[in-house]
């Protein structure tokens, strides 16, 4: 082949989010959309990095990930690439790319210097609804905020980009090396198993064994919904080649390009199907639910962890892996380094942290903050209230990792009890945590797809009123009298303790003196619109009062949380598009 300098010219908003650049397909396919935005990369990466380096190019497979696979490969090969990896089909999960980029070493002995991981995570997928990019690093988590904004800057005076002419189209659905010659010598491309390495990682983590038995009592059942996300290529080898459970056990775990028309995003509101065999839906007719469900999102980076009847909020689930991990999961045997979790993120990890005498952080939303710390020895397990959880095994959050996790410490609180008549169940667990570590009652609402204009003028209203605590009490007060009283209240700044880079704005919060919490922040991942995310926080010690359903817990400061906010005043809504 040989290289080709196509003229281009900047494109507006390609400024990559929370967690990269998601847009609309029909955005993506514009002409050098998505070529402006590679070679923007690829300049804020430097040239010398990317002569002779090797890339993993893969995603969740959702639609246009099979052409930006090709126009990728064939911009690495004339930006001096020497390997490009892909996962068969183009598929890996996000967890999955972070794993191979760690450990996997090819043929010729090499290792990958970072990845494209083609996702748009939980959003819809097809040809009306999301794609999405971003690039990780040699160390396997997502870019740092230092290269993303380089990317940015580069997107905005970009004049050409470089594209292999005369590269054929690799076959990605079969297994092999192909080799080519370009002006730099040869390039190749090698499609491999997507799951191989990642269920290899995973067998290193958990003792399988105890799973295996787990999963055969006759005491436990299990059920796994992939939402037609690439998870479904991982659950099938992990929950049933490896672990035996039944093939009847995996729900919609064949990914899909469109997801099935669904929403790939593992929650109350989106995985209507598991939710309904857990026995959770408003109409429960299910005689007798599985002991354990969950789900993932569309690159499987999410998880979402049910009980009979039962569901874990994924602030309290790293809580309870933290609590748990030395015990029940053979990696983490010789102890913590340390945890953390987002802002947003309930201090159920903090009580734990602090019983247990274990470095602590609080970090912004987004799981490129937790890298540097697990790279500096500093965090073991992490996790956000967003369904995200992990460790420090990768550099991204996994949601198989965290569903294996849980059958672990199921496993470890019922070893002596398989035989025995009483299954200590996932609510169980979790009762027993909140006996010992207190609860902490916890909501989310999403205003979905908002007005932009009035959720900037919500936002900008919450931080002048922050100025004025006295004021802020007057409201408050006003509006319930049951609820303490605001001692705080600050827009969240973050000093990383490894780089002492800032991170500032990163969203607004108001911190009630019984340790309550509201917090308000606008998405970084949407693709239209703004969305507003207020995040309801409650603390209680007292064990007679750890019983009750969380909204009404959690009422009165719901109340407060929109009356304070105006938030019907700046956005039109009267209620919230999803519930967490
Ligand atoms: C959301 C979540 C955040 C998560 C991010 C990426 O970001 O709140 O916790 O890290 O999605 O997850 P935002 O900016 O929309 O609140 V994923 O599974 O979409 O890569
Ligand atoms: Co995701």
């Amino acid at each position: 082949f040989k290289v080709t300098r196509v003229q281009t010219s900047p494109i507006d908003g390609q400024k990559p989010g929370t967690s990269g650049l998601r847009k609309k397909v029909k955005v993506f396919v514009q002409p050098h959309y998505l070529q402006n935005f590679v070679q923007s990369t690829f300049n804020a990466l430097g040239a010398d990095k990317m002569k002779g380096a090797t890339l993993v190019v893969s995603g969740d497979g959702r639609y246009y990930s099979k052409d930006a696979i090709q126009i990728i490969i064939k911009m690495a090969a004339a930006n001096g690439v020497r390997r490009i990896w892909v996962g068969q089909n183009g598929l890996l999960s996000t967890p999955a790319v972070s794993a191979v980029i760690r450990e996997r070493v090819g043929a010729d002995g090499s290792k990958a210097n970072g990845a494209f991981i083609l996702t748009a995570s939980h959003n819809p997928g097809g040809p009306n609804e999301d794609f999405g990019i971003k690039y990780n690093m040699e160390n396997g988590g997502p870019a740092p905020e230092g290269i993303t904004d380089k990317i940015y800057s580069n997107t905005t005076t970009i004049k050409e980009y470089l594209i292999a002419e005369g590269l054929p189209d690799v076959d990605i659905s079969k297994i092999g090396l192909g080799n080519f010659t370009g002006p730099d010598g040869q390039f190749d491309v090698d499609v491999f198993d997507s799951a191989s390495d990642y269920v290899k990682l995973m067998k290193s983590i958990f003792d399988f064994k105890s799973i295996m038995n787990l999963l055969s009592s006759p005491k436990f059942s299990f059920c796994y919904d992939a939402l037609h996300g690439v998870a479904g290529a991982y659950a099938k080898r992990i929950f049933v080649e490896e672990l035996g459970a039944k093939e009847s056990s995996l729900l919609n775990c064949v990914p899909k390009e469109d997801f099935g028309g669904g929403h790939p995003d593992p929650n109350l509101t989106y995985a209507k199907e598991l939710v309904a065999r857990m026995g959770l839906s408003k109409l429960d007719n299910t005689e007798d639910p599985p002991e354990f469900g969950a789900a993932a999102d569309g690159d499987a980076d999410r998880n979402m962890v049910l009980g009979k009847r039962f569901f874990v909020t994924p602030s309290d689930s790293v809580a309870i892996i933290a609590a748990n991990a030395v015990q029940a999961i053979p990696y983490f045997s010789g102890g913590l380094k340390g945890v953390a979790r987002s802002m947003p993120t309930s201090a159920a990890l903090d009580v734990v942290a602090k019983h247990l005498n274990l470095k602590f952080f609080e970090v912004p939303t987004g799981w490129k903050f937790f890298g540097n710390l697990m790279d500096a020895g500093m965090c073991s397990v992490c996790g956000e209230e967003s369904f995200g959880t992990g460790s420090d095994h990768i550099r991204e959050k996994d949601g198989i990792w965290a569903v294996l996790a849980w059958l672990a410490i199921i496993a470890y609180k019922n070893k002596d009890n398989l035989g025995g008549d009483k299954l200590v169940s996932v609510e169980d667990i979790v009762r027993q945590h909140w006996s010992t570590y207190g609860r902490h009652y916890y909501t989310r609402y999403d205003y979905e797809n908002v007005d932009s204009g009035g959720a900037n003028q919500l936002m900008d209203y919450l931080v002048k009123l922050q100025s004025n605590l006295t004021e802020v009490n007057n409201i408050v007060k006003g509006i319930r009298s049951d609820v303490s009283k605001v001692v705080n209240a600050d827009e969240f700044e973050y000093k990383d303790p490894v780089d002492g880079s800032i991170s500032k704005h990163q969203g607004i919060r108001y911190l009630f003196e019984d340790g309550s919490r509201l917090v308000f922040r606008l998405s970084g991942t949407g693709s239209e619109g703004a969305t507003i995310r207020l995040y309801i926080e409650q603390y209680e010690k007292d064990p007679s009062k750890i019983g009750r359903e969380s909204q009404d817990a959690l009422a009165p400061l719901v109340e407060v949380a929109l009356k304070l906010s105006k938030m019907q005043e700046y956005t039109g809504r009267s209620a919230p598009t999803v519930i967490t």
